[in-house]
Order: structure tokens, then C-alpha cells, then sequence
């Protein structure tokens, strides 16, 4: 039965189900009873696999089908009435022709299936951050996780009301067609369609499709910003709490930062990390003339291969009970789960993957077939589950940020940490980020590319506007976040990284946060901006062997840490060749400016 008046609502269902011919529409209320009933049902049809109750109570596992692992980046469009509108990095189809095709291809796909319609709120119910969407789908698994995901209910219905506007979703799993797959926006419209996928970012509409890319184009036109990054809170010893937002691509290290457990000197002396979020962050100018974020999701859907109790233990903590877990490896022997990294033990009888018996002995590290798990394998938890979970990670204002930090993942010539001189010349070097490609995309990985803000896959509108807007955020804030670009990536020349990572990043978070004090600590200023004095940098208590040949020392630290102008000439050349030619307009005059001067920068002695 309907749990709506809202006209808008009922029209929306009732056309969606006009087109795909369900048997049946379930509306989902949340209840602990519904989504029992629906883990059973997914259970008995072999869509979810029990996982041992005990061991990891209320856990299953998924897999999808071997073409449907990751985002598809080159079917994920962004339809405008004009095409400018949509810019010149994202796919674009006039937004008629888009409706037309996914129409066809969704149209009485839901025979003789069940459609369910999924109301949920991105942030707190109820809160000024809040924003409502329906996702209607005829897959369990969607159903699942979007209840992990967000927040789920018939509440989000009454805060509707009788005419609240939302946004429309329309998943059709279809018969996962990777040749008919469609990941289509339609911003004008606040409406998403997404056809022949059910892996994760494609058909989990609160996430990418509408906290980012639709969320992006409202804060635009609202004034505010929707971003890909995670939000943390580092507590003081004497109590103090400050919090930072950091935007690095996909798979580069959000989940990681967000939770980390600093090292142990740091914990004796009575620091703490607390993590907000750990992939989106919309934020908003507070009256304090601040920046103030929250994390609109309700829950982590994190890589999981790498995760292990050093790395991210509260992550790993977060996937013991209530968790779905998608394409990684099953444990027959006491029906857990595995993955590359989890533990060095490889586990003796495991199906992998892809849903074969997998063999051990063949296993080698280097060749991503050989895997048990996908590469891009996930985990859904729910946030409640985290241990470090910040008591501010229902608040209805959000955090005041000091700091934004931007990162990826470059072998060379980024530092492990600069800071910017201003806000325009972060705006900057947030636009000139470049990452090598992850798994979490379909496509090469490793493969250096341009990826402004982490947002390259996500900025529902054009980039050049969408670097504007940041320039003009930066005017309505009187009190900024100051701006960072970390690296923990950088190798030797043997491809071994340099920097230790994981927990010891809060060694450069600490440094990143005494320059946002009263008094910051000195740098130095370099053509790219202002980059730690190594001793200020805490190394110590650090144990960490870069190879067999090599302790990280203060040398390493300063090789990471310097400044190669030749290189960056280089680099602002690139990048200029990117502006000029793949963005091509709508650059603000701003960005042309802080350019100049890298340029400049890069050729003077000092
Ligand atoms: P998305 O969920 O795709 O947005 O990814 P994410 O940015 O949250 O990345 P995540 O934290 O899941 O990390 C992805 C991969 O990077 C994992 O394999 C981690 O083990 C690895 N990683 C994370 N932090 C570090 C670090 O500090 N150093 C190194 N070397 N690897 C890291
Ligand atoms: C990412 O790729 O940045 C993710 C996973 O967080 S997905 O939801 O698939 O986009
Ligand atoms: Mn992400």
C-alpha cells in the first residue's frame, strides 16, 4: 500500500511502474520486520549468501555478474538541454534523446518481478542539510544497501508532505547488459535513471548520482557545494576538537584517512580521531562565516581488499555484524569472508569472486587475476557500527572545518605536503589534481589522469563553472578552511612507497592543523606553496622499512618532502595544456592567475 499522499510520489511510482510492468510495488517503511523478510527471500533466490552467525552475525555476501564490478564511467551521462551546460568532461545526451532510449530499454523489464520503492533522505531527516530522494528499483540488493546507506523510511515520506519535491530514481536492473548499461542525469529535472547494472555507485542512487552529481548542480545554483570527500575530527589532549574534509579520488584513501588510529604516542598523549564521513561531504557557509559539512550518507561502502586490522581496524570492526559484502572471496571453511590483504595467511578452501573454487597456490600478489577477491570488491556497513563514529555524525548543523585537504595518488613530484598560499590558489591546486586510475572505475588502472577535486566522475555540471563556483564560495566565507595537497603515495625508484601512510598520515595532519592555528608553525615558500620544515614533521616512534635495504629516516622525509622545479615546470605546463585544451572555457580568471605564477614560480631561483 501506498505510504504516501504526496501526489508527486504516487505519480512518479505510477508512472515508473507504467513503463517497467512490475507483478508487484513494495514500498519500503524501514522496518526491522521488512528488511528481514527481504534478506530471507534474497537468501532463498541466491542473490545473498548467509554468512556464520555467530562469527559475523546479520553479514552476507553478494556477487554480481563478472561485467558489472565497478562505475562505468564512459556510460554515465549528464543530460542538459544544452550541452555546454553538462561541459566537456562528462558524457553528454540531450536529455529527450536519453529519456527515449532508457525508456525502451527499461520498458517492461520488471515483468513478472517485484518493484520496490525506496524512500530515503540523504543527512538527517528533517535537518537543513536534508534532501529527499525516491529510489524505485527491482533489486533486493539495492533495497539492502540503500537502507545502510541512508536513512530509510516512511519518516522521509511525512517530511515530504503533501507537496515536497524530491528526487526521482528509477533503477531498472534490466538483464545487466553492460552493452545497454545507462548511468543518466537529468539535472534540470532532479531525476536519475540507471539501467542494466546492480553494482554499487551505478544503482545506489543516493550516493554518486544524487549526493554528488545532483547535489553538485543544486549547490551551484544554491549556493553551497557537494563534494567527494570524507570529514574527521582530531581531538586534542586537553580536549580541543578541529575538523577536516579531504577530497582524493576513488580508492586513494578516504575510507583509510577517515578512521585512522593514530600511532601510539599520539593515543598516550590523549589524541583522538573521529570520522564523520568517509566519502561526501556537503557543505554550507555557517553564520559564523565558516564552512560547516556534513556527511549525508548513513553508512561506508568501502574497498575492501587492503583492510586489515593494522591498516583500518575500525573498519574492519564496522563489517562484523549488519554488513553486505559484494564480490569478495567466501571462506567455506567456517563461511566467512576473505580478501587480499586481509590477513597473510592465505585461507585454505575459499570460493572466489566469481563463484569458483580458488586456488592458493596459483595466487601471485601481482596479477590481479590470480585474486580471490574483485580488486574492487566492498563492503556496506553501517556507520552506528564504527567505532570511532563521531557523536557530531547526526548533527543537523554539521562541522566547522579548518582545514580542506586535497590528495592523489602520484609516484613523483607531489609532496607528502603543501599548503596553499590563499583560497583562489587552493581553488587552484585542487583543479590541477591529477591521480593514477583505481579499480573503481571500469578501465586501466594506474594510469595517470587529470581529476579536479576528485570530482572528475562527479561534477554535474560543467568544470570550468564548477571551478567558479568555488571561487566564489571562497567570497562568502570570511573565516576559510585553509588548503592542503597531501601525497602519501610517492615511491622510490624501486615502485616501493615511501611514506608509511595509513595511521602515521596524523603525523601530517598534525602539521596540517598547526598551520591552521592562531599561531601556525613556520614553513617554507616554495613555488608551489608552503611545504613543512622536515624537523617539524613528528617522526618519531616511527618503525617502518620502505625495503629490505631501507629505514624511513628524516632523509626520506625530506626527499618526499622537496620541491623539484623542473618537474613542476613540467607540470604547470601540463596543466595548462588541460585547461587550454580539455576544459577549454568557463576557467575562472583567477585559476589563469595562480597558473602565471606557478609558471613564473618554477622558473626563478628561489
Ligand atoms: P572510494 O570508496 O572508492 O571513494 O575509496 P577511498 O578514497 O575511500 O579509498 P580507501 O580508503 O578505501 O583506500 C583505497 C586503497 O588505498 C586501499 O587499498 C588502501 O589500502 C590504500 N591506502 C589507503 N590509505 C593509504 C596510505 O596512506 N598509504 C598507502 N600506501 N595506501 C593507502
Ligand atoms: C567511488 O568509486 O568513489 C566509490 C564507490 O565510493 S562507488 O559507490 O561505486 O562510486
Ligand atoms: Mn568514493
Amino acid at each position: 500500500m501506498a505510504l504516501t499522499k504526496n501526489q508527486k510520489v504516487l505519480d512518479f511510482v505510477a508512472r515508473s511502474a507504467e513503463l517497467t510492468q512490475p507483478d508487484k510495488i513494495v514500498w519500503i517503511d524501514g522496518s526491522t520486520k521488512q528488511i528481514k523478510a527481504l534478506k530471507e527471500e534474497a537468501v532463498k533466490s541466491g542473490e545473498l549468501i548467509k554468512l556464520n552467525e555467530s562469527l559475523l552475525p546479520d553479514c552476507y555476501l553478494h556477487r554480481t555478474k563478472v561485467n558489472d564490478v565497478a562505475r562505468v564511467e564512459d556510460r554515465t551521462f549528464i543530460c542538459t538541454k544544452n550541452k555546454d551546460d553538462a561541459g566537456p568532461i562528462n558524457y553528454w545526451m540531450d536529455p529527450r534523446e536519453a529519456y527515449e532510449l532508457t525508456s525502451e530499454i527499461a520498458r517492461g523489464s520488471m515483468k513478472g518481478r517485484t518493484m520496490y520503492v525506496i524512500p530515503y533522505s540523504m543527512g538527517v531527516v528533517g535537518s537543513d542539510f536534508a534532501k529527499i530522494g525516491i529510489e524505485v528499483t527491482d533489486s533486493i540488493y539495492v533495497v539492502l544497501n540503500m537502507n545502510i546507506m541512508t536513512r530509510v523510511g516512511k519518516n522521509c515520506l511525512d517530511a515530504l508532505g503533501k507537496d515536497g519535491d524530491f528526487i526521482k530514481g528509477l533503477h531498472a536492473k534490466c538483464d545487466v547488459d553492460a552493452d545497454k548499461r545507462y548511468i543518466m542525469h537529468f539535472p534540470e529535472d532532479n531525476t536519475i535513471i540507471s539501467v542494466n547494472s546492480a553494482y554499487g555507485g551505478n544503482v545506489l542512487l543516493g550516493k554518486k548520482c544524487f549526493a554528488l552529481r545532483i547535489a553538485s548542480y543544486l549547490g551551484k545554483n544554491e549556493g553551497w557545494m557537494a563534494e567527494h570527500m570524507l570529514i574527521l575530527g582530531v581531538t586534542y589532549p586537553d580536549g580541543e576538537k578541529k575538523y577536516v574534509a579531504a577530497a582524493f579520488p576513488s580508492a586513494c584513501g578516504k575510507t583509510n584517512l577517515a578512521m585512522l588510529i593514530p600511532p601510539k604516542h599520539y593515543l598516550d598523549k590523549g589524541y583522538k580521531i573521529e570520522c564523520v564521513g568517509d566519502d561526501i561531504a556537503w557543505i554550507r557557509v555557517g553564520a559564523d562565516g565558516r564552512l560547516w559539512a556534513v556527511n549525508p550518507e548513513n553508512g561506508f561502502f568501502g574497498v575492501a581488499p587492503g583492510t586489515n586490522e593494522h591498516s583500518n581496524l575500525n573498519a574492519l570492526e564496522s563489517t562484523k555484524r549488519g554488513t553486505i559484502f559484494t564480490n569478495v572471496a567466501l571462506n567455506t571453511d567456517n563461511m566467512t569472508v576473505w580478501w587480499e590483504g586481509l590477513s597473510k595467511e592465505l585461507p585454505a578452501n575459499c570460493i572466489d569472486w566469481t563463484g569458483k573454487p580458488w586456488n592458493k597456490d596459483k595466487f601471485d600478489k601481482k596479477d590481479k587475476s590470480t585474486c580471490a577477491a574483485h580488486p574492487n570488491s566492498r563492503f556496506t556497513a553501517p556507520a552506528d557500527n564504527c567505532p570511532c563514529i563521531s557523536p557530531d555524525f547526526n548533527s543537523k548543523t554539521g562541522v566547522p572545518l579548518s582545514a580542506i585537504i586535497f590528495g592523489g595518488r602520484r609516484a613523483s613530484t607531489t609532496p607528502l605536503v603543501y599548503q596553499s598560499r590563499d583560497w583562489n590558489h587552493g581553488v587552484f591546486i585542487g583543479s590541477a589534481m591529477s591521480s593514477e586510475t583505481t579499480a573503481a572505475a571500469t578501465g586501466a588502472t594506474g594510469v595517470l589522469r587529470h581529476d579536479p577535486m576528485a570530482m572528475k566522475p562527479f561534477a554535474g555540471y560543467h568544470m570550468g563553472d564548477y571551478f567558479a563556483h568555488w571561487i566564489e564560495m571562497g567570497k562568502k566565507v570570511t573565516n576559510p578552511p585553509k588548503i592542503f595537497n597531501v601525497n602519501w603515495f610517492r615511491q622510490d625508484k624501486d615502485g616501493n612507497f615511501v611514506w608509511p601512510g595509513f595511521g602515521d598520515n596524523m603525523r601530517v595532519l598534525e602539521w596540517i592543523l598547526k598551520r591552521c592555528g592562531e599561531n601556525p608553525v613556520d614553513a617554507v615558500e616554495t613555488a608551489i606553496g608552503y611545504v613543512p620544515k622536515a624537523e617539524d614533521i613528528d617522526i618519531s616512534e616511527l618503525d617502518y622499512s620502505i625495503s629490505d635495504k631501507k629505514k624511513f629516516d628524516i632523509e626520506s622525509l625530506k626527499e618526499i618532502l622537496a620541491v623539484d622545479k623542473e618537474k613542476w615546470a613540467k607540470e604547470a605546463e601540463e596543466l595548462e595544456g588541460y585547461y587550454n585544451d580539455t576544459i577549454k572555457s568557463r576557467i575562472p580568471q583567477e585559476l589563469w592567475d595562480c597558473l602565471e605564477t606557478l609558471k613564473n614560480n618554477c622558473k626563478t631561483s628561489k
